[in-house]
């Protein structure tokens, strides 16, 4: 292979990476009002750096040919750090082990750009088969926190089983999201663990968890909801007492199992918390996101629980590796109470929704609970139509006061 190809070939990947990297992205307008899609997802496995995938060099890769290929880039924490929105996301190579890296963007909402290295994640004494899903927490204690999935093959998997595994929850500290202090994995009752989140303040002068108790790898089993617990020592994290404070209910969209997305926000009214449930289909798991609300002096006690899910995946977002799949761990909220929620759909790339603070307490307090019950459903509709019939309709309201005004003329 000659020199010009190469030139040309490299050249060719910069020119389409740098048009992606610069597309702006712009707001879908209609929906449901609660918030608004963006057009474009904002990470892909098209947005990693070439010179992480590309080996540059024309005499040790004549062909300029990929060596390490990224699968999909998906569920990412999220936190606003010195004025950047930053998200860190879940990145699988195509040799399945998933790692994390720091994206920043100005806006939130385009213009994202890898890091120069992925996060060199320090292991435990027993090393992580695969790290993914981080939730990044600001703690009051003055850390940053990344807690995340760590997954393990089961030493208790019969001879031949190459699936089995255990998942845990690995906690890490950082000052600047470059040099991370692992600490050991968190310790609870229960066999298994994934999406833990750690709440942002001290709660009894001791650390918060949401948890989600798993029997085994896929299925929560007897795992009844999303836990909590409280624990003592971050360097040495156990919980000895963990409680179901949103528990998984028959013929719901979150029947099979559910998990706290981000760390909740505080507001006025109380923690706004925004999870994902699962149920089976005839077509597998379909994952969706909801949303619920904890009482400021006790945040167990969920004060409000609007029905159904705050966000389905739609159009193409219903495709990919794991298809019919929304999940999210990262959320921003902005000074100017701007909320940007970002997302991945099946398993493949990452999207940000637009809302603020304002609208996401409006649905979540005026929207009805779940009836559990279709005839609790209906009843709902006849609410909504009767206290409409007593509005005069605006169109009416319209043609009076165009009938008065050519009556003036
Ligand atoms: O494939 C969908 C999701 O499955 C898992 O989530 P959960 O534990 O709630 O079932 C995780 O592997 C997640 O990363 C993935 O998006």
């Amino acid at each position: 292979m000659n020199k010009d190809f190469f030139a040309a070939r490299k050249q060719l990947l910069e020119e389409q990476q740098a048009d992606l990297l610069a597309r702006r992205n712009e707001l879908v307008e209609g929906g449901n009002g609660v918030y608004n899609r963006m057009q474009y997802p904002v990470l892909t496995a098209a947005h990693t750096p070439l010179n992480w995938r590309y080996d540059l060099n024309p005499l040790t890769n004549p062909f300029f040919v990929e060596r390490f290929g990224i699968n999909a880039v998906l569920n990412a924490g999220a936190i606003k750090w010195k004025n950047k929105y930053i998200v860190v996301p879940r990145v699988e190579g195509v040799d399945r082990k998933s790692f994390f890296a720091v994206a920043e963007s100005d806006n939130g909402i385009d213009n994202f750009r890898f890091w120069e290295y992925p996060i060199h994640m320090p292991s435990t004494e027993i090393p992580d088969t695969n790290i993914y899903d981080i939730r990044l927490v600001e703690h009051e204690d003055g850390w940053i926190y990344g807690l995340f999935c760590t997954e393990r093959k089961d030493p208790a998997a019969p001879i031949g089983d190459q699936s089995s595994a255990v998942a845990q929850c690995g906690i890490a500290r950082t000052r600047d999201l470059v040099e991370w202090e692992r600490l050991p994995d968190l310790k609870t009752p229960s066999a298994q663990q994934r999406n833990v989140v750690l709440h942002p303040e001290f709660v009894e002068g001791q650390y918060a968890f949401y948890t989600r108790p798993q029997d085994g790898f896929i299925e929560a089993g007897s795992g009844g909801g999303i836990g909590f617990g409280l624990a003592k020592d971050i360097t040495n994290a156990e919980i000895f007492n963990e409680i179901v404070i949103d528990e998984r209910k028959y013929h719901t969209i979150s029947e099979l199992k559910n998990g706290q997305g981000p760390a909740p926000l505080k507001t006025a009214q109380g923690w706004l918390h925004l999870a994902h449930g699962v149920r089976n289909t005839a077509a597998g798991l379909r994952y969706v996101l909801y949303m619920f609300m904890t009482d400021l002096a006790d945040i167990t006690k969920v004060i409000y629980k609007p029905a159904g899910y705050f966000l389905a995946p739609e159009g193409e977002e219903r495709v990919g590796d794991v298809s019919n799949v929304v999940f999210t761990n990262g959320w921003i909220r902005d000074e100017d109470g701007q909320v940007f929620i970002y997302y991945a759909s099946s398993d493949t790339r990452l999207h940000v929704a637009v809302s603020s603070i304002d609208r996401l307490v409006d649905y979540v307090v005026n929207t009805a609970e779940d009836g559990l019950r279709s005839a609790a459903s209906v009843e709902k509709i006849y609410t909504i139509i009767d206290n409409n019939k007593t509005l005069q309709p605006e169109a009416t309201v319209e043609k009076k006061s165009l009938t008065k005004s050519r009556a003036n003329n």
